[in-house]
């Protein structure tokens, strides 16, 4: 059985949203192709609340693009995005919802981040994605979405270490990319700990 996970398909990633992804819209019509092809579709939200510790606004001087340390773990320091239920956390129009069989909602506790869809960014907290996907009896998953160097490097990252095998989509991903290369980087790291890269055609 296998599953697709899509990260993070959310409007402030897209044009116009408060953390814009550079050409991020040109996934969505990779990931509607893909969602039929398989077992199971998981879409992931990051879901703040406004008092989330990432927002550098939280902060007095604090600004985007920043790292401070917040509870002995290095926090880097975003615009406002995601905010629950607001506009921009939710999912892109364009995005076909009827093949959607799981949401799972990540960073929702103010005091702590979560790039992975399955633990929170100090490991402790599950978002409950492991034991849904255990449950279904998915062997293998299939990652793509944004941001390259963010959320799905940790999400991708996860799933192997759970002894998952691991599919990236490679054309299926865009990276924020706040340093040049970052995306690239991110890329080889996944394949590194084992992650296949793959074009979505290759499944198609
Ligand atoms: C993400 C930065 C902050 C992501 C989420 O989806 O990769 N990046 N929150
Ligand atoms: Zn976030």
């Amino acid at each position: 059985m296998k599953a697709l996970i899509l990260v993070d398909l959310q409007r402030d990633f897209f044009r116009n949203g408060a953390l814009e992804i550079a050409d991020a819209e040109a996934i969505i019509p990779v990931a509607n192709r893909l969602m039929p092809l398989f077992d199971i579709v998981v879409v992931t939200q990051d879901w703040h609340p406004a008092n989330h510790q990432s927002f550098a606004a939280n902060h007095l001087w604090r600004k985007p693009g920043q790292t401070m340390q917040i509870n002995a773990q290095p926090q880097l320091l975003w615009v406002i995005h995601c905010v629950q239920n607001s506009y921009g956390a939710e999912l892109v129009a364009e995005l076909d919802r009827e093949n959607i069989d799981k949401i799972i909602q990540k960073g929702a506790k103010a005091d702590i981040d979560s790039y992975s869809a399955f633990f929170d960014n100090s490991g402790q907290q599950s978002t409950g994605l492991h034991d849904y996907l255990q449950a279904q009896g998915i062997k293998k998953v299939y990652i793509m979405g944004v941001a390259t160097d963010y959320c799905v490097k940790y999400t991708t990252l996860d799933a192997l270490a759970l002894g998952y095998d691991t599919f990236l989509i490679a054309d299926g991903c865009r990276g924020a990319n706040l340093t040049d290369g970052d995306s690239e980087r991110a890329m080889l790291e996944m394949r590194d700990k084992g992650a296949t890269w793959i074009a979505a055609t290759d499944i198609f």
